[in-house]
């Protein structure tokens, strides 16, 4: 016959009438002796309450919210293991008149317990923490989590819990041990960066917060710049182009362009110096093939131009701009990037990229570097041209425009010479767009 045992609340000290906050246990649960099945809290400090049987949990009598005191029945139990030392006995048994007055177990108080220090042999050296992990006072996990923890060799205070209330589970202990062996293994051959997971911090332990969801776009094009970030390893070449002469020949052609129903900014005349200088550099227009060994160079010139759209970044494609003058890049440019901001592209507007721009000149900034959208191999970051003193051969100085430009490159396709020389031909082609025709 089964052997149903009540567990009551034992003696938990200098507390009385005490708050539920947390029933551990279902209906159903297999529980092994000194496992935790609620948890109370006073304003001193929270507590884990153990089982001190091993069994099947048959009834809950707390809920959360309960005030409870000593010898309150928490749970029915079906006991599967005989409890051989009865000091041990905190239950009162189904029949018996009378509960045995017995001594019980001491609670987990987590609050108030330092943190424990076992220290690992087998494990790596734990990653740095954060603020949130080094303010954590104790783990917060039952004896048998502890136990297991302590089997294993890990120290349960660098252990995240995924239970409420951040309470560690076997599942997280072991959760830790895969992340830390992955990290101790050596790289895999092909693509492996491992990362440990942040630590999750509760925010709103430090001020008021609001959860904003991020937008569509910004995921997709978040996942797809962080792989590039960290798949691409990146080196930023900076240099500076003097405009002065181009801004005059520009605002020339603002008539023109006007009547044309276009308007002329710096980036058309921009992405035609770029293509010559992709035309004098073949290896900016390619990419890797799969296998990472050879470089597939392309023969047509499609750039990419990073948009700013309300929902987030967008790098749409404009085809040929090898084939195309600036008033007709400037009106495709306008319907493209209108697109983008409408929602309205398709997605074989975002394909076929050779090399992309990302301008920031209409809105400010003195230089920045742009992270390359692979599997293009180069980018161009142009930032806001600022009028500056430039030293002469005569010794005086001239004012003069000046387009700062920043060249993101994969410095596995391209070395760091090739990337200076590139930038030094970009900057003289957009200085004089004469050299275009050469
Ligand atoms: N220096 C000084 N002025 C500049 C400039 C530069 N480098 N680039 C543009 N300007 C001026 C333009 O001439 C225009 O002024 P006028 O109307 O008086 O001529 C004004 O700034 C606004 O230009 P614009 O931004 O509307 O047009 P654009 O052709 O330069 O750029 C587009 C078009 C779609 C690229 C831009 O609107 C945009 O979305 N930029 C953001 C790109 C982005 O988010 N990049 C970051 C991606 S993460 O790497």
């Amino acid at each position: 016959m089964a052997n149903i045992e009540k567990i009551l609340l034992p003696d938990v000290g200098d507390f009385d009438e005490i708050e539920v906050i947390e029933v551990i246990i279902s209906v159903g649960d297999e529980v092994e002796k000194d496992d935790s099945i609620i948890t109370l809290e006073s304003d001193k400090a929270t507590m884990e309450i153990p089982t001190s049987f091993t069994g099947k949990i048959k009834s809950i009598s707390v809920n959360v919210g309960d005030r409870i005191s000593e010898g309150t029945v928490i749970a029915e139990i079906e006991v599967s293991e005989t409890v051989t030392d009865e000091s041990e006995v905190t239950s009162q048994p189904d029949l018996e008149p009378e509960p045995p007055v017995v001594e019980k177990p001491a609670p987990e108080v987590v609050a108030a317990s330092a943190p424990e220090t076992v220290k690992s042999a087998q494990l790596p050296p734990p990653v740095p923490v954060s603020d949130s992990d080094s303010n954590k006072v104790a783990a917060h996990a039952s004896p048998s989590v502890r136990k297991f923890a302590r089997e294993l060799g890990v120290d349960i205070t660098r252990v995240t819990g995924s239970a409420s209330k951040g309470r560690i589970l076997k599942e997280d202990v072991q959760n830790y041990v895969k992340s830390s062996l992955a990290r101790s293994a050596p790289a895999p051959a092909a693509s492996g960066i491992q990362v440990s997971d942040a630590p999750v911090i509760d925010f709103s332990k430090f001020g008021d917060v609001e959860t904003k969801a991020l937008s569509r776009i910004k995921k997709i094009s978040g996942a797809h710049l962080h792989r590039s970030w960290v798949s691409v390893p990146h080196v930023t070449q900076f240099d500076e182009s003097d405009i002065t002469e181009l801004e005059v020949f520009r605002k020339s052609l603002a008539k023109e362009a006007e009547r044309k129903g276009v308007r002329l900014t710096p980036l058309v005349f921009i992405m035609k110096a770029v293509v010559a200088a992709l035309q004098q550099f073949p290896d900016f227009n390619a990419s890797l093939d799969a296998s990472g060994d050879n470089l597939i160079l392309k023969k047509y010139f499609h750039i990419g131009v990073a948009v700013d759209t309300p929902n987030g970044l967008m790098v749409p494609v404009i085809r040929d701009v090898d084939k195309k003058g600036i008033y007709e890049l400037s009106a495709e440019l306008a319907e493209t990037a209108g697109k983008a901001r409408e929602g309205k592209l398709m997605p074989k507007d975002l394909q076929g990229g050779c090399f992309s721009i990302s301008s920031l000149g209409g809105i400010g900034g003195t230089q920045f570097t742009p992270i390359v959208n692979a599997p293009e191999v180069a980018i161009l970051g142009v930032a806001r041209a600022k009028m500056q003193p430039v030293y002469q051969d005569d010794g005086s100085f001239k004012p003069a425009l000046m387009l700062p430009l920043a060249l993101s490159y994969d410095h596995r396709v391209i070395d760091g010479a090739q990337g200076a020389r590139f930038t030094n031909y970009l900057s003289q082609v957009i200085a004089d767009m004469r050299r275009v025709l050469l």
